[in-house]
C-alpha cells in the first residue's frame, strides 16, 4: 500500500509532492471525499502547499455503511495519499501523488472529532462536494426542507449531528461562543449559484435551530459561488488494477481524470484563503455566467447523451458520443435549445465551448461510465435542464429534443437496454410509490416524478404529449427511430 515511506523513494514516472507532507498543517475541512474532489480541489490545493503549508485538508465522510468504513480504513492505511492519473484525449498520461488530504474522519465513528476540527480556528475553509441533490432544497418551494428525517434529528440533537448542516452549524456555534471567526462555506457542487444554495441551506437549518446563531452566521460566514469542472469517472476494481499496473504503484484508492480542469471562484472568503490564482483558479466578481454555460452545456448534454446511450447498450461516454445519431442530437440540443438562452462570459465562444465539450466526452482513456452520469437523474434533470426547459415552454419553442431527453430518461429507468441486457440505475431520491410510476404501463405516469417539478407551474401539455409519443416510438421501434422522428429537416 502507498505510504509516506513509499513517496520518499522515487517511483519512476510518478510525480511526487514538492513538499514534505509531515510539515503540512490543516486549514480546510472537506465534506464528501469523492473522486471529483480528489481530482479537482485537492489538486489545486496540492499545487500551493509548498508555498503555503497551512492549508492541508481534513476529509469527512458522513455515512457509516460498510463501504464508507472500508474507504476510511483504506485512507488511513495509506496515510491519506493517493495517485491521480490525468489522461489527455491523445492517450498521453501523467501520474502524480496527491498528499493534500492530511486526514480522513468518519463522522459517525467520532462526531466530536469532526466538531473539534470545525471549531478549531486553524480551519478557515469548509468545502463540500455533497452532490446536486445534497442541499435538501425542495424544488417546488425553493426552500430548505425542514421536514426531512435527518434534519429533524439534527434539530433535536444539535450537539450530536448527523447531517452536514448539523455539523457545520454546531461547529460555527462553538466558534461564536469561543470568540473565533467564522469560516468560509465553499460549495463545489454543480448547482446553479452553488454558494447561494449553500447559504440558503445552512442558514435555513441554523434559523430553525437558533435565529440568533443564524444571524451571526449570516454576518460572519461567507458562501462564495463557484464553477467547478473536471470529468472524473468512477474507479472500478478493474480500473484500479489497470491504473496500478500502469503506474507501478500499489494504491487502493487511485483516481483518474481528464487532463482538463477549470475552477472559477468568487473572491469572498471569511478568514483568508490560499493563493489559488497561482494554481490556476480564475477569480471573478460574479460566477453566474460561467456556471450557466457549464451546467447548461456540459452537464446538460452529458445526461442528454447518457440516457439514450444506456438504452443502446453503450457503457462508456466516448462510445456514445461517437454514435452519429446521438452526437447530432447533442449538437442540435446545444445549438438550437441551449446556446440561444445563454450569455457568454468574457472570452468564451459558445460554439467553441461546445466543440471542446464534445472532444472531452470523446476521451477514450478514461472510460467514463454512462451509468455514472445518469445516476441521480432526478436531481440532475432539475439542476441541468430546468432553465432550458422553462425558456422553451415560455417562448413556445420546439420542445422535441427535451421531450426526447425526458422520454429516454423514463425508458432508461426501466433497467433494460435494446440488447435485452439489464442494468441497475441509481435514484436515491425516489420513494417506492415513485419507483412504481416508472414501471407503470401508463406512458404518462412517469411524468409525475419529482424530476420534472421545476417546470410544473407552466403549461406542459405539448411537452407531455411529445414525451408520450416518443416513449411509444422508443418502446415499439427503438431509440434510433425516436431520434429520427425529431431530426431537423
Ligand atoms: C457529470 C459530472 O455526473 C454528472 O452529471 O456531468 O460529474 C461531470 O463529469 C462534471 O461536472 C465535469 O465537470
Amino acid at each position: 500500500m502507498l505510504t509516506l515511506k513509499d513517496i520518499a523513494r522515487e517511483v519512476s514516472s510518478v510525480h511526487l509532492p514538492n513538499y514534505n507532507p509531515l510539515n503540512i498543517q490543516k486549514g480546510i475541512v472537506h465534506f464528501g471525499v469523492g473522486n471529483f474532489f480528489r481530482a479537482h480541489e485537492a489538486l489545486y490545493i496540492e499545487n500551493i502547499l509548498k508555498k503555503e503549508p497551512t492549508w492541508g485538508i481534513v476529509g469527512v465522510g458522513l455515512t457509516n455503511g460498510e463501504h464508507s468504513i472500508q474507504k476510511a480504513a483504506m485512507f488511513k492505511a495509506q496515510d491519506c495519499l493517493y495517485s491521480l492519473t490525468e489522461c489527455a484525449p491523445t492517450g498521453e498520461r501523467s501520474v502524480r501523488i496527491i498528499a493534500a488530504l492530511r486526514d480522513y474522519l468518519l463522522a459517525p465513528e467520532n462526531p466530536e472529532d469532526v466538531l473539534d476540527h470545525l471549531s478549531n480556528p486553524d480551519i478557515r475553509i469548509v468545502s463540500m462536494t455533497i452532490t446536486e441533490g445534497g442541499y435538501n432544497i425542495d424544488e417546488k418551494t425553493g426552500q430548505f426542507d425542514l421536514q426531512s428525517l435527518a434534519v429533524q434529528h439534527d434539530l433535536k440533537n444539535p450537539e450530536k449531528p448527523e447531517t452536514v448542516f448539523g455539523y457545520v452549524v454546531e461547529g460555527l456555534r462553538r466558534r461564536r461562543d469561543r470568540g473565533f471567526k467564522a469560516f468560509t462555506i465553499l460549495s463545489c457542487d454543480n448547482l446553479r449559484h452553488n454558494g447561494n444554495i449553500a447559504r440558503k441551506a445552512f442558514l435555513g437549518f441554523a434559523c430553525a435551530r437558533d435565529p440568533e446563531l443564524a444571524q451571526w452566521i449570516e454576518q460572519n460566514a461567507t458562501f462564495p459561488n463557484s464553477m467547478v469542472d473536471r470529468i472524473t469517472p468512477t474507479v472500478t476494481t478493474d480500473i484500479a488494477k489497470q491504473l496500478n499496473t500502469a503506474s507501478g504503484l500499489t494504491d487502493t484508492l487511485p483516481v483518474v481524470a481528464e487532463d482538463f480542469r477549470h475552477w472559477v471562484l468568487e473572491d469572498n472568503f471569511a478568514d483568508g484563503r490560499p493563493d489559488l490564482a497561482s494554481a490556476g483558479v480564475q477569480f471573478v466578481s460574479d460566477v453566474a455566467d460561467y456556471e450557466h454555460v457549464k451546467i447548461r452545456m456540459l452537464n446538460a448534454s452529458h445526461i442528454m447523451l447518457s440516457f439514450p446511450a444506456i438504452l443502446l447498450g453503450y457503457a462508456h461516454v466516448d462510445q456514445a458520443v461517437k454514435d452519429p445519431a446521438l452526437k447530432e442530437n447533442i449538437e442540435n440540443f446545444l445549438t438550437l435549445d441551449v446556446i440561444p438562452t445563454l450569455k457568454a462570459p468574457p472570452g468564451v465562444d459558445l460554439h467553441h465551448y461546445m466543440l471542446t465539450v464534445l472532444n472531452r466526452f470523446s476521451n477514450p482513456a478514461m472510460a467514463d461510465q454512462t451509468l455514472r452520469i445518469a445516476s441521480d437523474g432526478c436531481a440532475k434533470i432539475q439542476v441541468f435542464w430546468t432553465e432550458t426547459v422553462r425558456h422553451i415552454l415560455i417562448e413556445n419553442r420546439d420542445c422535441s429534443r427535451i421531450a426526447f431527453g425526458i422520454a429516454a430518461y423514463l425508458e432508461m429507468l426501466r433497467g433494460k437496454n435494446i440488447l435485452g441486457q439489464t442494468y441497475t440505475t441509481t435514484e436515491p431520491a425516489y420513494t417506492k410509490e415513485q419507483n412504481a410510476l416508472i414501471h407503470s404501463n401508463d406512458f404518462s405516469a412517469g411524468l409525475k416524478l419529482p424530476a420534472f417539478d421545476a417546470w410544473r407551474d407552466l403549461d406542459t401539455s405539448v411537452l407531455d404529449a411529445k414525451v408520450i409519443e416518443l416513449r411509444k416510438i422508443i418502446r415499439s421501434q427503438g431509440i434510433l427511430a425516436a431520434l429520427s422522428a425529431i431530426r431537423q429537416p
